[in-house]
Order: C-alpha cells, then sequence, then structure tokens
C-alpha cells in the first residue's frame, strides 16, 4: 500500500486547493481520487468514508480527514509549519484565517450565478487590495523578515502566496501598491517545492472555466 495521502475531491481548485498547496510546500508527494459524477460522491457518503458526508476528505497515516481546516492543521503540524511557539502559532492562525476569508472570496467567483457575480466581484477586489494585502503589506514592513512570521517558512506564507496568485488573475497589476508583497512573491515562488508545484504539469489546478464549473454543479447540486 502506498504510504502517500490520498485526496479526495473534484478535479478543480474548490476547497481542496490550499491542501495541495501545503502537500507540496512541505515537499509531500500525494495520489488523487477525483470525483467525477454524483454516484462517486454518493459511494463515498454510503461507505462511511465521510463524517459530514462532504468532501475534502484525504486519508492520511491510517484516518480518513474531513474538514478543510481540520486537515490542514493536521498537515501543517507534522510538517512543522506552524511556527516555533506558541505565540507564533496564533499570529500564523490569525494571518491563515484572514487568508481563509479572502480565498472563500475568490474560490467562489467562478460558481456564482450571473446576477451575484456582478456584485461579487468589485466586493472581493475591493477586500484584497484594500483589507487584506494592506495587512499583510504593513506585516512584511514591521517583521522586516523574508517571512510573515519568525524566520522560517510556515502554512501562512503559503496561503499568502496561493492568494496572490489568485488575486493575479482578476486583476495582474494587484500587487501594484505593494512592493513588499511583490518581493515576497518572487522569494516564495523560488522555494524549490513552490517553484516545483508552479511549474506545468503539477497537481496544482487552473482556474475553472464554464464547463468545469458545469461538471462541478451537476456533482454537488
Ligand atoms: N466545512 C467544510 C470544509 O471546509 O471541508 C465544507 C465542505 C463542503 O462544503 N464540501 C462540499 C460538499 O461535499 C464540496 S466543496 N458538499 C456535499 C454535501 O452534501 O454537502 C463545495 C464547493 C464547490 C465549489 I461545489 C467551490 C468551492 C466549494
Amino acid at each position: 500500500m502506498s504510504g502517500k495521502p490520498k485526496l479526495h475531491y473534484f478535479n478543480g481548485r474548490g476547497r481542496m486547493e490550499p491542501i495541495r498547496w501545503l502537500l507540496a510546500a512541505a515537499g509531500v508527494e500525494f495520489d488523487e481520487c477525483f470525483i467525477e459524477k454524483k454516484e462517486d460522491l454518493t459511494k463515498l457518503q454510503n461507505d462511511g468514508s465521510l463524517l459530514f458526508q462532504q468532501v475534502p476528505m484525504v486519508e492520511i497515516d491510517g484516518m480518513k480527514l474531513v474538514q478543510t481546516r481540520a486537515i490542514m492543521n493536521y498537515i501543517a503540524t507534522k510538517y512543522n509549519l506552524c511556527g516555533k511557539d506558541l505565540k507564533e502559532r496564533a499570529l500564523i492562525d490569525m494571518y491563515v484565517e484572514g487568508l481563509f476569508d479572502l480565498n472563500e472570496l475568490l474560490m467562489k467567483y467562478e460558481f456564482l450565478p450571473p446576477d451575484q457575480k456582478v456584485p461579487h466581484f468589485p466586493n472581493m477586489m475591493d477586500k484584497a487590495e484594500n483589507r487584506y494585502f494592506p495587512v499583510f503589506e504593513k506585516v512584511l514592513k514591521d517583521h522586516g523578515k523574508d517571512f510573515l512570521v519568525g524566520n522560517q517558512l510556515s502554512r501562512a506564507d503559503v496561503q499568502l502566496l496561493e492568494v496572490i496568485l489568485m488575486a493575479e488573475e482578476y486583476k495582474p497589476d494587484i500587487l501594484a501598491k505593494f512592493s513588499l508583497l511583490q518581493s515576497f512573491k518572487a522569494r516564495m515562488s523560488a522555494i524549490p517545492n513552490i517553484k516545483k508545484f508552479l511549474q506545468p504539469g503539477s497537481q496544482r489546478k487552473p482556474l475553472a472555466d464554464k464547463n468545469a464549473v458545469a461538471k462541478v454543479m451537476k456533482i454537488f447540486y
């Protein structure tokens, strides 16, 4: 049996993508089992694999973990991406929760009905540019180190890079006002495990197009 974690989700970003990022940054190889149709989800639900009948689900170390945050807490702790002490961890947790909030806004956009997309778009870009990115620009300035917290890579760095790249897909010059975020992006993208994940052919997923959205909607709604 393979010792690699096995990820159960659809073949797209959604709630699994931050988990893929975290594993990739930690240098952990993983297998993926894609939910292609409703029956695949029903099968997992009926065989008792999903505690709350939902995915993401990750098989790891003999467990079937669900709930995105619980899965990420486990991986981040196991691979030492949570800071060196309780106070660093508290900072990392705050940053990560803010990043989850922004990620949620960005990730959901493609899946909204057209009438909801219209007001959602300016709101998510406003939140990125005027709420979240200024905070992380200031954190980098005040901390004055290569990383958001302490002197080593944490899950907060990984999740910030992921969200920056997502926001840039909608507005390529979104970092124009944020010089420290620009250098942060370049630094993080050059870390070997991350660099590898950013290259074509990795398990990183593209932005969902219309067909992908329609396929996912048929499975989950
Ligand atoms: N709190 C849970 C977590 O964080 O893991 C929520 C998980 C969740 O909402 N899972 C959805 C699910 O399994 C799929 S992702 N639904 C089946 C059910 O019966 O509840 C939902 C999603 C889509 C598209 I669809 C983009 C982003 C998320």
